[in-house]
């Protein structure tokens, strides 16, 4: 049988290649010293796209591959890919989701926790002699029993929530409607209102033109100066420009971002704030799921071209 040709549009873990490469003909674009050059010269022999959520597909490389019949994305998050170019060709999209919902969860609260105590300042105090030159170390504020808002309540805002859960914490939910849920935890439709009823408020929505800086100026006077806000989803769900005035201003207690606007460079202005705690985009970032979601990936990827059922399809 003749390998299908792919066009790989970024690094994958090491052990994700060799089984990909025993099935397929593997093109690293993000490799290529010509882009256009490469996408020109094997474009036309591409069967299938494999990403990541981070680089999607774009029209223009959809475009450069006339035989396209699938779209793999190694991550759950699929708006990167270009949907209208691969719905109007009849392209296949798959995704990688429910392989990833308790670590995602688990990045949240561990930034609602880094922040909310100081851990990232406690540790620097600690290393640096300040403790003994300076004294005890501010105090921080708590925890548990606060009031937590989910915006998006999917599977890695379920996750999330039981775990919040643990802290004894009222939980808020924002969903397109109301969901089965545990006892206890309340449907808010509104954003802003969200915010209000939010000590911690957790974005963990899919992005698409809706949700589209679904957390804005108004959303983050809401929250107000003793709120905190966590992004672990994507960039363009906050109003950026916006959330960098509420956090210089002290108009919000503080920030977790895993998620920036043009990622991986970041807004110097992030950098100088003390009131933030940033992570390189690691929600799903451990050995563990990096496994499973390249396992995902790789299993929908035969399956589609041995005329098989895909296991997770988008559309
Ligand atoms: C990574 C993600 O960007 O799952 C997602 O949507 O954002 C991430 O897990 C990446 O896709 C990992 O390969």
């Amino acid at each position: 049988m003749t390998k299908p040709h792919v066009l790989q549009m970024g690094s994958y873990p090491d052990w994700d290649m060799p089984p990909l490469e025993a099935r397929f003909v593997i093109h690293r674009l993000y490799e290529a010293p010509d882009r256009a050059a490469m996408l020109a010269e094997v474009g036309p022999k591409v069967r299938a796209i494999a990403t990541r959520g981070d680089l999607g597909a774009s029209a223009e490389v959809i475009a450069a591959c006339p035989q396209l019949e699938l779209i793999a994305v190694n991550g759950v998050g699929y708006d990167a890919v270009d949907f209208e170019a691969a719905r109007a060709r009849g392209i296949k999209v798959t995704n990688t989701p429910g392989v990833l919902d308790g670590e995602c969860a688990d990045i949240a609260v561990g930034m609602m926790l880094a922040l909310a105590r100081g851990i990232i300042g406690g540790d620097a105090y600690t290393r640096s002699g300040d403790w003994a030159k300076k004294g005890p170390y501010p105090l921080q504020r708590r925890v548990w029993g606060q009031r937590a808002g989910i915006l998006g309540l999917g599977r890695i805002g379920m996750e999330l929530g039981r775990r919040l859960q643990g802290f004894g914490m009222k939980i808020s939910y924002l969903a397109r409607s109301p969901k089965p849920v545990p006892e206890g935890w309340e449907f808010i439709a509104d954003p802003a209102e969200l915010a209000a009823a939010s000590d911690f408020l957790f974005v963990t929505a899919l992005a698409n033109a809706s949700t589209r800086h679904i957390v804005n100026a108004r959303v983050l006077q809401a929250l107000g100066p003793r709120g905190m806000l966590f992004n672990i989803s994507r960039a363009q769900n906050i109003d950026e420009a916006a959330l960098l005035d509420a956090l210089e201003e002290g108009a919000i207690g503080g920030a977790g971002l895993d998620v920036f606007e043009g990622e991986p460079a970041l807004n110097p202005r992030f950098a100088a704030l003390n009131n933030v705690v940033l992570q390189p985009h690691v929600g799903s970032a451990t050995v563990e799921t990096r496994v499973a979601m390249g396992k995902l990936m790789l299993d929908n990827m035969v399956a589609h071209f041995d005329g098989a059922p895909l296991l997770t399809e988008v559309i």
